[in-house]
């Protein structure tokens, strides 16, 4: 620990299950009986665009009644106070860990706070009700849809996430099953690359055997006592 400097951080929705937010493989997750990985994609979008929109209308409605929790302001104070350098690559959509305080930070799934042109690509900030058919202000097309990385289209920001794993001293993974790539992947880049890694989850994540060290339990219990640790040091 004497020579860390560079931490990267990855947190999945599990950070944002104890402020009220459905995880999606868990009992009870989001999209109530469909597997993510069958609903979650672009062509499931073309089918019926009335269905998603609604979908993540509710998203961001349900957003506005929940609250940053410890582990989200946890990690802002980490952010406000490590002198090295710290990336936090969210791939959650909700902004919990921004209203936390958190600003050294990716979103690499998308943001529900945000709309994407299908046709040129601009996004631009969203709140409320994003119908099909909306206007995009850049282009004038009625191409506006949920800026939602879908299964099949690539991560936002994936240069900038890969240069801050080479360079990283220690990578934390938090709430996240590891079932999704490429951010499954990073544990292993980071350790490539000579990282630490460390594991915070409830339960073991499928590439649970990747991290030197692996802690059990909630992460508004546990995130606070790392970020505490790794303050004092
Ligand atoms: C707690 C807790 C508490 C609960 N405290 N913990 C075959 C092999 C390998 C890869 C592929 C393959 N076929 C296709 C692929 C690629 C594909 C993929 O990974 N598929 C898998 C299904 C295999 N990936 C993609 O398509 C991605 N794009 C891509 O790969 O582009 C090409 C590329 C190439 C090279 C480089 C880079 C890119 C895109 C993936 C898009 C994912 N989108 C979603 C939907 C967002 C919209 C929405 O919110 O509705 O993102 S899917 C969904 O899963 C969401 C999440 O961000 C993501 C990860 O889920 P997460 O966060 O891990 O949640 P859960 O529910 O799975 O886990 C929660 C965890 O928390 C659990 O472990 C709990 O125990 C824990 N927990 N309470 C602590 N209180």
């Amino acid at each position: 620990m004497s020579e860390l400097r560079n931490i990267v951080v990855l947190t999945g929705a599990g950070i944002s299950a104890e402020s009220g937010l459905a995880t999606f493989r868990g009992p009870g997750g989001l999209w109530e009986g469909h597997r993510v990985e069958d609903v979650c994609t672009p062509e499931a979008l073309a089918r019926d665009p009335a269905l998603v929109h609604r979908f993540y209308d509710l998203r961001r409605e349900a957003l506005e009644r929940v609250e940053p929790n410890a582990a989200h302001e946890a990690l802002a104070r980490l952010d406000a106070e490590w002198p090295g350098e710290l990336l936090i690559v969210t791939q959650n959509v909700d902004d919990l860990h921004e209203r936390a305080g958190a600003k050294r930070l990716l979103h690499m799934h998308g943001e529900l706070n945000s709309a994407l042109c299908a046709a040129c690509g601009e996004r631009q900030a969203w709140r409320g009700s994003l119908p099909p058919g909306t206007d995009c202000d850049a282009c004038g097309r009625s191409a506006l849809r949920p800026d939602i990385v879908f299964f099949g289209e690539m991560p936002y920001e994936m240069e900038a996430i890969d240069r801050a794993l080479a360079r990283a001293d220690l990578f934390v993974s938090i709430g996240t099953s590891g079932a999704v790539y490429p951010a499954a992947g990073f544990v292993r880049t980071a350790r490539y690359h000579g990282a630490d890694t460390l594991e915070l989850n409830l339960e073991p994540s499928e590439g649970s055997v990747y991290f030197a060290e692996s802690r059990m339990g909630p992460a508004g219990v546990l995130v606070p006592t790392w970020v505490d640790e790794v303050l004092a040091d």
